[in-house]
């Protein structure tokens, strides 16, 4: 069907339109197309036929998941388990009550006739080694205690012996180990003797310091005199029973003049070169 306003063919038309674009007629005239179009105007073509059906669509997403389901009901009481292990042994009961003693045994056979034998010898050799297991035993004892704590200088080891002796027997035990009574004889060892004390927890301790050879003459037993350095206690030393010719430490650094048959610990001194 062709439109009465329009002298060029349908199939001219939309030739034009997909080559130029939608033009008007004034402009195809410019373009001398004068020819194919007589009018001013050019009318939409009919509609189409209709078109293909198309391809069906791709597979669509998968939805959400939903809600949880509701709590199932109470299942069946279950079957009787199996039976358990054995349990562990107990403690080791108390001790029983100490049996009655027994009726005395038969007499033992007279025994062979002795060899004449010099016992006192033997003996005396017997007690000799108890001496020395004894000695070592000490020793041993007192080499764990210095692994222990022990606190030292440039020159020495310092070593509290805990074990309560007099003034005199303390001096022995010191020597007999290759020291002697711990002499301070300047601020720095006399606060690191003090320390010492403090970090045992003890109160006090004795030191190689005595005035036994003369009243108010205090000298180390190294036979010194203190001259120079000492750390008195404010109103020691004051000899307060009359016999007071020994010195302690205490915790504080504080030298204080006490009775040499005081039994209380003790600090030994040992040098580490011999000089
Ligand atoms: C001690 O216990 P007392 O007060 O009699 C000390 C003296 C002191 C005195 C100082 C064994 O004597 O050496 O000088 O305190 N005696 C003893 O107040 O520790
Ligand atoms: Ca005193």
């Amino acid at each position: 069907m062709v439109s009465p306003g329009i002298l060029c063919s349908t199939a001219c038309v939309i030739s034009l339109m997909l080559l130029l674009g939608p033009v008007s007629c004034s402009e195809a005239e410019n373009r001398s197309t004068s020819d194919l179009c007589s009018t001013h105007t050019i009318l939409p073509g009919p509609k189409g036929d209709e078109g293909e059906k198309g391809d069906p669509g791709v597979f669509g997403k998968s939805g959400k998941e939903g809600q949880a389901g509701p709590k199932g009901n109470k299942g069946e009481k279950g079957d009787l388990g199996e039976q358990g292990l054995l349990g562990k042994i107990g403690p080791i009961g108390a001790k029983g009550d100490k049996g009655f003693k027994g009726p005395p045994g038969l007499p033992g056979g007279k025994g062979k006739t002795g060899s004449f034998c010099d016992c006192g010898r033997y003996r005396k050799v017997v007690g000799q080694l108890d001496n020395n297991v004894a000695r070592l035993k000490s020793s041993l004892k007192f080499v764990k205690n210095v692994i222990a704590g022990i606190r030292e200088t440039e020159e020495k080891f310092y070593y509290i012996v805990k074990e309560e002796r007099n003034y005199r027997d303390a001096l022995m035990q010191c020597r007999i180990r290759g020291g002697t009574l711990a002499m301070p004889k300047d601020q720095d060892t006399n606060s690191l003797i003090a320390d010492y004390i403090l970090k045992s927890g003890l109160f006090r301790v004795y030191i190689g310091v005595n005035d036994l050879e003369k009243e108010k003459h205090y000298m180390y037993t190294d036979n010194t005199p203190v001259q120079s350095f000492s750390s008195w206690k404010a109103g020691e030393p004051n000899d307060g029973s009359g016999y007071e010719d020994c010195v302690e430490m205490q915790n504080t650094g504080d030298w204080n003049d006490v009775e040499c048959n005081l039994t209380i610990y003790f600090m030994c001194e040992f040098l580490k070169k011999a000089k």
